[in-house]
């Protein structure tokens, strides 16, 4: 250990500055090779404080990390050393088009499945991870607050959670009516958890603080307080150089440069916040992990559940087809020279050099069918929760890593900026035997992926290129669609979506504006049995909200609003409305002076009100519209 900064240390702790863990921690770093965060230290009495602001900055990542700092500084070097030898990661092993279950909603099949799906929703835990801070959306707020569509302007976080609440009353009518799986049962924590389905948060210090004002602000979206658990993921240090120095604040010498460390963070918090322990003593058997905006993930979890539940999957990604070199990771069968085989996501910017490396100069295209042969990772992950627990009892949750180093020139010698490690929560299985049972599940993409991850400007570079844009303008017509397509194959009359406006320079797709709340069903066979006779004009909107709506006969030309409260039976027979309606107005284009607010300019456009028919059944009972 350097003498001169071993010696300042022992100064330091035994003048009170530091802790004695404190101490023990930098002289174990000293030791590493990391002098150089204490070497211009002052003598006792100056900066006392930030010394010891540092000092907490490095147990808490030492706390964050499985094996502590010193495991990361270890983990750092071997994979620099990798990537300054150009090692492929995925030396040995050559991709290929996996099978998977293909399943298209609405199916004879895919009813069973929802049915089978929804017998398992009662022990199913749901994680959200939302620790990001979605820098390509370019949105100053966190992502789970924004309004998924401007109809009713609820917000992302709202719409999962009564989704949640939806699977759990749901179940909790059928254990009252007798057909339950009997799991609400069981003493001390099974108890504690009856009916109740969890919703865990992966946070970060980006997003924490907000996500709980947001959660606290609406009284948890009627949650109980105890069914949401937050859960904040450590930033990493970063890296100066391929010796893994830890990188000090250009601007203060005391403060570590930190950065995020990826999704995969969320297994070793679900690990060590004892939270899968728990879920295991109340009888709980799934774990659906999800991301911060897609507005369908809920569509088709019954039918995954089922999935998983008929093929014992520990493992199942839920896919949808990928357009090629659409930002999602692609579900591959890699074989190793060796024989190994393992199905697992390879990450959009990894499959195009794998690819050329390997089977297919042309990298990632589209084949005849006009997307990629493989099938694309939306990142809705679902896991068998006891093999799961015990895996993670074993590894701590500890998810492969990597480093992404942006270098100076080829010598490979020098950053231009400091980088650190990441890891990815789909990489998981990884950490399996071969002999678990992995796979994965592929719906359309109308019905289970539309994310909102790009700025209008990158959006529109998308759009230009053909691809999905992966915009809130996106985001919000494809919920509508998705809503009005599920009324089409329940056989109502609404007429197709057209690209007929254009928002932020784009021409989406965009027909009736249609949404259905998160009770009116939870699975196809529930939405079916009430819709009966429903036609939609063609720019008409129909919001929906309440269990207990049914629409037996009712047109609309114009804007329709029916929101009934639980316990209120609201039979709709013989309703014709026609009205003025709603008018979804480009922004920039006859709105005079008016200044633009963030949501609307995300989108481009903004929602003019000019008249509706609303119901609104805010007590339990009986009800007939007309
Ligand atoms: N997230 C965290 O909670 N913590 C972090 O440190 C980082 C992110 P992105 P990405 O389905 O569309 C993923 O940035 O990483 C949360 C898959 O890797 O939106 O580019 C964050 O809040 C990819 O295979 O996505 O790509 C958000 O909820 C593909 O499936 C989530 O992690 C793609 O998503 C994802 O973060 C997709």
């Amino acid at each position: 250990m350097s003498e001169t900064v071993s010696t300042k240390i022992t100064a330091h702790a035994d003048a009170g500055v530091l802790n004695a863990n404190e101490a023990k921690l930098m002289r174990s770093l000293v030791d590493l090779g990391q002098s150089h965060l204490f070497e211009a230290w002052p003598a006792v009495g100056v900066d006392d404080d930030k010394k010891r602001a540092l000092a907490a900055q490095l147990m808490a990542a030492d706390a964050g990390y499985p094996g502590g700092v010193a495991k990361y500084v270890e983990n750092a070097r071997g994979l620099l050393a990798a990537s300054k030898e150009g090692k492929n990661p995925f030396e040995g092993w050559t991709p290929s088009v996996p099978t998977g279950k293909v399943v298209e909603y609405g199916s004879a099949s895919h009813v069973i499945l929802e049915k089978i799906g929804m017998e398992e929703a009662a022990q199913t835990c749901f994680v959200l991870v939302a620790g990001g801070l979605g820098e390509r959306l370019g949105y100053s707020g966190i992502k789970v607050e924004l309004p998924v569509e401007r109809a009713t302007d609820s917000c992302y976080l709202e719409l999962y959670v009564k989704n949640i609440l939806a699977l759990q009353e749901r179940n909790a009518s059928r254990a009252q009516s007798g057909g339950s799986c009997g799991c609400f049962g069981g003493g001390g924590d099974a108890a504690a958890g009856a009916g109740k389905i969890p919703l865990a948060i992966m946070t970060s210090d980006d997003t924490h603080q907000k996500t709980l004002d947001l959660l606290e602000r609406n009284n948890y979206f009627g949650a109980d307080k105890d069914q949401i658990t937050l859960m904040k993921q450590e930033k990493v240090p970063c890296l100066t150089d391929n010796e893994a120095h830890l990188a000090l604040k250009d601007d203060d010498p005391y403060k570590l440069q930190l950065k995020p460390h990826g999704h995969g963070d969320v297994h070793s918090l679900l690990h060590t916040s004892g939270l899968l322990s728990k879920w295991m003593s109340q009888g709980k058997k799934w774990v659906v992990f999800f991301q911060d905006t897609n507005s369908l993930v809920f569509r088709v979890i019954p039918g995954a559940l089922g999935v998983s539940k008929t093929m014992s999957l520990e493992f199942n990604s839920l896919c949808v087809p990928r357009k090629a070199k659409e930002a999602v990771g692609a579900i591959s069968l890699l074989t190793h020279k060796d024989g190994r085989k393992m199905t697992i996501n390879v990450e959009y910017n990894q499959l195009d050099p794998l690819l050329r490396a390997t089977t297919n100069p042309e990298g990632d295209v589209n084949d005849s069918t006009g997307f990629s042969p493989f099938p694309g990772n939306i990142n809705q992950l679902i896991v068998s929760l006891p093999e799961y627990a015990k895996q993670l009892k074993k590894t701590g949750g500890a998810i492969e890593e990597f480093v992404n180093p942006k270098y100076k020139d080829s010598t490979k010698t020098a950053f231009k900026s400091p980088t650190r490690l990441e890891c990815m929560m789909q990489d998981y299985p990884k950490s399996l035997s071969t002999k678990s049972k992995v796979g994965f599940t592929v719906f359309a993409n109308w019905i289970g992926y539309s994310p909102v991850k790009n700025s209008p400007a990158d959006g529109l570079a998308k759009f230009k290129a053909d691809g999905p844009t992966h915009t809130a303008t996106s985001g919000e017509f494809e919920f509508y669609e998705s809503c009005a397509n599920m009324l089409r194959l329940a056989g109502a009359d609404v007429p197709a979506a057209v690209s007929d406006a254009e928002y932020n320079g784009m021409k989406l797709p965009n027909g009736p504006r249609v949404v259905l709340g998160p009770d009116v069903a939870t699975t196809f066979t529930e939405l079916k049995s009430k819709v009966g006779s429903v036609k939609l004009g063609a720019k008409s909107t129909l919001i929906v909200e309440g269990s207990g709506v049914n629409l037996k006969n009712v047109e609309v030309d114009g804007t329709l609003i029916i929101k009934a409260c639980e316990g209120a039976k609201v039979t709709v027979d013989g309703l014709k409305v026609k009205n003025k309606g709603w008018t979804w107005k480009a922004t920039g284009k006859g709105l005079g002076s008016m200044r633009v607010r963030e949501v609307d300019a995300l989108r481009g456009f903004i929602v003019k009100k000019d008249e509706e028919k609303e119901f609104i059944f805010d007590k339990p009972g009986q009800y007939s519209i007309p």
